[in-house]
């Protein structure tokens, strides 16, 4: 990535107002706020059902500053792509259309709108929140919760991988592909800034990475140590594919130069509730294949 940004370098104007409707500790929350941040004010955001909607609260008050437009579940991508119309009919190409979803929204059953808006080269940015599972209704799994997580569709565990949605995205030959964490809002921030501004005209896909207290099990005060050990013990990677070509970015980039020390995903499992009936089998075998995929990296980047 260019220039890696500092605090100082983040504008104080929020689009999120004080008093939002999110439970305590909500990684959806920071990921939003930054995320707006970076966008500025010339943006029109579309949300299908899901925890952002209760974030947003109950019309006619709503919690972001910005004009916000609520759409049916499976229908976000067709949604940004008809606010995108719009606005080219009016002349207001500068306008920055955002779609702002859940993983359930993306992975699920929002995926065949996405697709289409990414296979017209729809000029959008979309980003997939990711609490891993359906949070707004009371935790059921989705195509992206991660396998051995509670869920209540899961009361053992899920059986089944999560899809990755970001190589799927990637896929689709559009030109901005990133992963973010929540937890890490400078790289989030950058990301948002380098899709808004690089690549605007074609359609750009953002997945983060969004902890969640009551549905992952941990106390919401844990959320940014949480958000972290899903990083350093290397579950959840930062990276760009730009243009078809794969970059690691932030922690993980350093981790694989050795300049932190990766950690055990024992430490991230162990810390949440959800993973209560993983067995220390089912963990080292997780291990393994982390380890193996940093091998794969530290050949190509190291
Ligand atoms: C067609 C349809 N099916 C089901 C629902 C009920 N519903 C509303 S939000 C939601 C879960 C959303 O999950 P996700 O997209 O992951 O967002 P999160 O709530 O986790 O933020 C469901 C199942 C709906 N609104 N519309
Ligand atoms: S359920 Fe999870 S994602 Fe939803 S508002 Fe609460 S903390 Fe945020
Ligand atoms: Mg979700």
């Amino acid at each position: 990535m260019s220039k890696i940004l500092k605090p100082k370098d983040i504008p104080e104007e929020e689009f999120i107002l004080s008093g939002t409707r999110a439970c305590s500790g909500c990684g959806l929350s920071l990921a939003y706020r930054f995320a707006l941040k970076a966008l500025g004010k010339n943006t029109i955001i579309t949300v299908p059902a899901s925890c952002s909607t209760v974030l947003h609260g109950m019309y006619p008050c709503a919690a972001v500053n910005l004009p916000m437009l609520n759409t049916a579940f499976e229908s976000t991508g067709a949604s940004a792509s008809g606010i995108r119309a719009a606005l080219n009919i009016l002349g207001k190409k500068d306008i920055t259309v955002l779609a702002w979803a859940g993983d359930g929204g993306t992975t699920d059953i929002g995926i065949q709108s996405l697709s289409g808006a990414a296979e017209r080269g729809t000029d959008i940015i979309y980003a997939c929140y990711d609490n891993e599972a359906y949070m707004n209704t009371g935790t059921q799994r989705s195509g992206s919760t991660p396998f051995g997580a509670y869920t209540t569709t899961t009361p053992s565990g899920k059986k089944q991988r999560r899809k990755n949605m970001p190589k799927i995205m990637a896929a689709h030959g559009i030109p901005y592909v990133a992963t973010a964490n929540a937890v890490y809002p400078i790289d989030l921030f950058q990301k948002f800034r380098r899709a808004k501004d690089e690549f605007k005209g074609d359609t750009r896909y953002i997945h983060i990475f969004s902890p969640c207290p009551p549905g992952w099990g941990f106390e919401p005060q844990d959320l940014i140590k949480i958000g972290k050990l899903g990083t350093e013990t290397g579950i959840w990677d930062l990276y760009e594919i730009i243009n078809g070509k794969f970059t690691l970015n932030n922690i993980t980039m350093k981790i694989v130069q050795g300049k932190i020390k990766r950690k055990p995903v024992v430490d991230y499992f162990r810390a949440q509730k959800r993973f209560n009936t993983l067995s220390n089998n089912a963990i080292r075998r997780i291990q393994e294949e982390i380890d193996k995929k940093f091998q794969e990296y530290e050949n190509s980047f190291a």
